[in-house]
């Protein structure tokens, strides 16, 4: 739970909390599904806080996102129809766009709050809902995956921890919804936690998914204000195929006329290499 002291505790991380310095309480109301904060941190800037879990903050959000995203994306080999499931801040909506290639992006987020909380508090994560190209449905991701069959090219699950809202999410039911919800060539990418807390849950959700897709891999990346400072992220193909290796490549001036931060291609093959202690317990990919 994070205290509006800043602290924030969870029995998903036992024994170890992490804490900002906050300036003040910009937001806090109960929305239908959870509990919405967002806090003015002293050096992180803006800070969504659901259900007492950090979400996101100003200062380093672009490293979830652009992993989140451009794994999977640059994994296709021309993606057009994207789906996001939750992602109500807008963060991972803004990364995909900056495909060309990307003609509608369809986003299934449960709680309309999240949606109007970043756009009043987040401006730098929720600058893309004007697109377009932007499909927003309010509602549960797991029944709208339901009514769509071999739709969209990416499909990219950003959710919170698998309690509360998102637990659904975690399950295979999800994962075979999401197979039938992908084209011939579809990939997903979904938030999978981090190596150093949850080994036995990301051991769970890679092999419920090799049931399923037939490529899987498994990556991770750091993020400074994420339990343990990292966040895991996993890809999956419905095509056999190596998901470490892009199938486009982005040279400096590319990566900077998109706009990224942190994903490169050289990220991209890194992020899968783990270390020992993860990759000795974690099922082959
Ligand atoms: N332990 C927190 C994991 C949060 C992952 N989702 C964040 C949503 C940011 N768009």
């Amino acid at each position: 739970m994070m205290h509006l002291d800043g602290q924030e505790m969870s029995g998903a991380w036992t024994g170890q909390a992490f804490s900002l310095d906050i300036d003040k309480v910009l937001f806090h109301q109960k929305s239908k599904y959870q509990d919405v904060l967002v806090l003015k941190s002293k050096t992180f800037g803006n800070v969504l806080v659901l259900d007492g879990v950090i979400q996101t903050t100003d200062r380093d959000e672009f490293a979830y996102q652009e992993m989140l995203a451009h794994l999977p994306m640059f994994s296709h080999p021309n993606p057009k129809n994207v789906l996001i499931i939750g992602g109500g801040d807008g963060g991972i909506l803004r990364e995909v766009l900056k495909h060309a290639s990307v003609e509608h992006v369809v986003m299934c987020e449960i709680d309309e709050m999240v949606v109007n909380v970043a756009k009043e508090y987040l401006h730098g994560l929720s600058s893309s809902f004007n697109s377009p190209k932007l499909e927003l449905h309010i509602g549960d991701g797991f029944e709208f995956l339901r009514q769509r069959k071999n739709q969209f090219d990416v499909i990219i699950t950003d959710s919170s921890d698998p309690i509360g809202p998102a637990e659904s999410l975690f399950g295979s039911a999800y994962y075979e919804l999401v197979f039938d919800a992908l084209r011939d060539d579809g990939v997903l990418s979904s938030q999978a936690e981090s190596i150093w807390l949850h080994l036995p849950l990301i051991t769970k959700l890679v092999e419920c998914v090799q049931k399923i897709f037939p490529s899987v891999a498994y990556a991770s990346s750091s993020v400074p204000t994420y339990p343990s400072g990292c966040i895991g992220y996993l890809i999956a193909g419905k095509q056999k195929k190596d998901l470490r290796i892009p199938l486009r490549s982005l040279n400096n001036e590319q990566c900077k006329a998109m706009g990224l931060q942190f994903y490169n291609s050289q990220m991209h093959s890194a992020s899968f290499v783990l270390p020992n202690f993860a990759a000795s317990v974690l099922p082959p990919t």
